[in-house]
């Protein structure tokens, strides 16, 4: 049986000729960001790539087809508040063919399509991790079993500060993946540009190819995650945020979210909780994210 994944013509050519491309996730926009902010942002990123000379490629999925490369038509459609879009993960892709859903990739299920596809750079905001609380509830994302097995270079600002962030350290040296900060040693933690938790470096978008290629030199499947910090100027302010999740965490306990529900609920509360502050950090964590993945696309395609 042939693969039903569909690849659009410009990503296809431009993996064909060598030329810098860049996957995006579609549900940071689908179910990540409150609308109307979340389609100006797909487009946005989309535009930031192109204005690098880098060729995007969001990922969604449409009507069950695992999509590279959507069109402007397509994000739209799978963005709809009335669509059904649901979370699509790996393990939700088949479910999503057979009931023929419309479907925002997670990091997880982003990373495999790409990869499907030829494609080896991929920008998200925040990467998926293990939740607090996990020892009880056994949640930790999908994420992070997928970058064990996917040899893309993921640039994310860390993993989510809703998130247990030195356990999430911990498991992502167990399954094997790469993290490396970029231009810094303190590992990010998404909201905010420094979690506590200490990684190595590397100090340009070169070094960063030069690991992903001497990855691949060796034969490795594990993922490269490169952390990279949000501007000064746009982190939350640390006591705000504190605060603040620690109300959106008791919402979610009293209301049984769990599941791939919550990070879902807990970034919305933390949107709706700050005023918009944390909003307005998770667009400038992103797109600087696909401004550095830009980069490190370009500089994976040059001669070393
Ligand atoms: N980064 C963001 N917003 C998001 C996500 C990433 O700035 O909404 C999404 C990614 O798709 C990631 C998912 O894979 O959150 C993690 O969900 P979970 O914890 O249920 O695995
Ligand atoms: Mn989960």
């Amino acid at each position: 049986m042939t693969e039903r994944i569909a690849i659009a013509d410009e990503v296809r050519a431009a993996v064909a000729s060598g030329r810098p491309v860049v996957a995006l996730e579609s549900t940071i926009f689908t179910h990540g960001l409150t609308r109307p902010r979340n389609l100006e942002v797909a487009f946005d990123a989309e535009r930031l790539l192109r204005d690098a000379g880098v060729t995007p490629a969001t990922i969604g999925v449409v009507a069950g087809v695992p999509t590279v490369g959507l069109s402007h038509d397509q994000i739209e459609i799978i963005e709809a508040a009335d669509a059904g879009t649901v979370k699509t993960g790996i393990r939700d892709l088949p479910v999503a063919a057979v009931k023929r859903l419309h479907g925002g990739t997670t990091v997880a299920s982003t990373a495999l399509l790409a990869h499907r596809a030829g494609i080896g750079v991929f920008a998200t905001g925040g990467l998926g991790g293990v939740h607090r609380g996990a020892s009880s509830t056994f949640d930790e994302s999908a994420d992070l079993v997928a970058l064990s097995s996917i040899p893309v270079l993921v640039v994310s600002a860390g993993v989510k500060s809703i998130l247990d962030v030195p356990a999430t350290l911990e498991r992502l040296e167990t399954l094997g993946v790469i993290v490396l900060g970029y231009r810094t040693t303190r590992f990010p933690g998404f909201y905010v540009r420094d979690s506590g938790c200490v990684v190595d470096a590397v100090d340009s978008p070169q070094e960063a190819a030069a690991v992903a290629r001497a990855r691949d030199g060796l034969a490795l499947r594990s993922a490269v995650l490169i952390a990279n910090p949000v501007a000064v100027d746009k982190q939350v302010d640390p006591a705000l945020h504190d605060r603040v999740l620690a109300d959106a965490e008791r919402e979610a306990s009293d209301a049984g979210v769990r599941g791939k529900g919550l990070t879902p609920f807990l970034l919305d509360h933390m949107h709706r909780g700050t005023g918009g502050a944390t909003l307005d950090t998770n667009v400038a964590v992103y797109l600087g994210n696909v401004e550095v993945a830009a980069e490190i696309a370009t500089a994976l395609v040059s001669t070393p």
